[in-house]
């Protein structure tokens, strides 16, 4: 092994900021050990791409069973691959889940962290470690202050975000108690192709390309009032690095600086393959419906109900308005976004039409050759 090659460690490297910020971390020249829990299915879609054979040499990449909730587990692996920097990604990260597994969600991402900084300080490596934490701006909640900066103070409003409350406080005091250079970077909403399914902005563009193509009719949304600062994943995970890469340990507000309302994420959505709408009604009532459709591709009626909303997606407490302010961020490390959100919603779209012709190709009798890497 080159003793010059920095080593990463990556907890919830099957999630979206993992893929990303594996592929990131191994074109810089990292070796890269990610943190994978068990499950019955490979669950590896998001690094199949990065993934080595064991048994060839010169091997970057390698894959670790563990579990946030085990201690024993995550001494051993840190012990074992004595990290340069550990990113700690792994979260249950549903916002509406938290409400339905509070206690999972409190051990998973708070517990879990103090199970990280506390591995890296029994270990002895508080001098060569350094931690990222992957704090939220769910932290903000019902907010205090617009924009949103590092001095906000906190209003956390779902089991996730008090649990992430925990976790960012634990990780100061683990930088100030023992010196480490543990920072959290508070990240605004960020999505990309490979987000999850369940998040609204991959839910939105998954439904807007099955309608257009005729495999659905419409689809069901919660609160279409919020407001959220959504920026790209691949912007986002650049930042992670450039956060451990500072001369000081800080805390970082990680976003665009502009909100957009999740009515108007439809509506930019429908808009990329050529379909205008139309919104009518109020709260649950509200519905959307094809105004017109300026491209022959998708032939979708005028008139075409596509959009309901269903009260079953409304959360116990809401967070009703996010938008950060990046400025120490762009100051101090000169970070910048290169992707807008129109190009964010061009790169979703264009990718979801695509993985959904392959469903439109499976139900016209094809067979399923189609990659979905491509
Ligand atoms: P994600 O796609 O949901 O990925 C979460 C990862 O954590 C997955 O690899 C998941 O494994 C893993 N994980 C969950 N519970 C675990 C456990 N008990 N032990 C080990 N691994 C576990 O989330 P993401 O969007 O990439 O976000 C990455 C991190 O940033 C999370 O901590 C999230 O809370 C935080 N964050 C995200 C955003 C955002 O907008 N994306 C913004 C601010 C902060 P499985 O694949 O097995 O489920
Ligand atoms: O919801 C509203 C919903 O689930 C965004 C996580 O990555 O970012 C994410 O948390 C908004 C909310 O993300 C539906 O009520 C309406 O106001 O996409 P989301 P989130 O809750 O903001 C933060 C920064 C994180 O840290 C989290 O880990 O959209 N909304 N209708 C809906 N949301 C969902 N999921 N589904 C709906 O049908």
């Amino acid at each position: 092994m080159d003793n010059k090659q920095k080593i990463a460690f990556i907890t919830g490297v099957t999630g979206q900021d993992g893929a990303y910020l594996s592929e990131f971390l191994l074109k810089k020249g990292y070796i890269v050990h990610g943190l994978k829990r068990r499950s019955s299915l490979f669950n590896t879609d998001r690094i199949d791409h990065l993934y080595q054979d064991p048994h060839v040499n010169n091997r970057n990449f390698f894959l670790h069973y563990g579990d946030m909730t085990d201690s024993t587990n995550l001494i051993r692996l840190i012990k074992e691959i004595q990290p340069d920097e550990i990113y700690n990604l792994a979260a249950m990260s549903h916002v509406a889940v938290s409400f339905e597994t509070p206690e999972y969600t409190g051990n998973a991402d708070g517990l879990g962290t103090l199970r990280i900084l506390d591995a890296v300080r029994l270990l002895g490596l508080e001098k060569k470690t350094r931690i990222y934490q992957a704090s939220t701006s769910e932290l903000y909640g019902k907010v205090q202050e617009v924009p949103q900066s590092e001095t906000t103070p906190f209003y956390p409003r779902s089991p996730y975000a008090v649990a992430k409350m925990y976790a960012f406080w634990i990780t100061v005091n683990y930088r100030e108690a023992y010196g480490m250079y543990a920072c959290n970077g508070i990240l605004f909403n960020h999505e990309s192709p490979i987000r999850g399914e369940t998040f609204v902005t991959r839910k939105i563009t998954r439904a807007v390309s099955r309608i257009a193509l005729g495999l659905q009719d419409k689809f069901y949304l919660g609160n279409l009032d919020a407001k959220r600062d959504w920026g790209h994943a691949k912007d986002y995970v650049r930042m992670m690095w450039m956060i451990l890469q500072a001369e000081e340990a800080e805390d970082w507000v990680i976003a665009t600086g502009k909100t957009t309302a999740v009515r108007d994420f439809v509506r930019m959505s429908f808009a990329e393959v050529g379909v205008e709408l139309d919104f009518k009604g109020e709260g649950v009532d509200e519905k959307g419906y094809v105004k017109a459709c300026n491209n022959p591709e998708f032939q979708l009626e005028i008139g075409k109900e596509v959009l309901c909303v269903d009260p079953k997606y409304f959360r116990p407490t809401e967070v009703d308005l996010l938008i950060g302010d990046p400025t120490k961020a762009r100051t101090k490390l000169g970070w910048e976004c290169k992707y807008d959100l129109p190009a964010l919603i061009k790169d979703m779209m264009q990718s979801d039409i695509k993985l959904m012709q392959k469903d439109q190709y499976l139900k016209d009798g094809g067979y399923n050759t189609l990659n979905y890497f491509e």
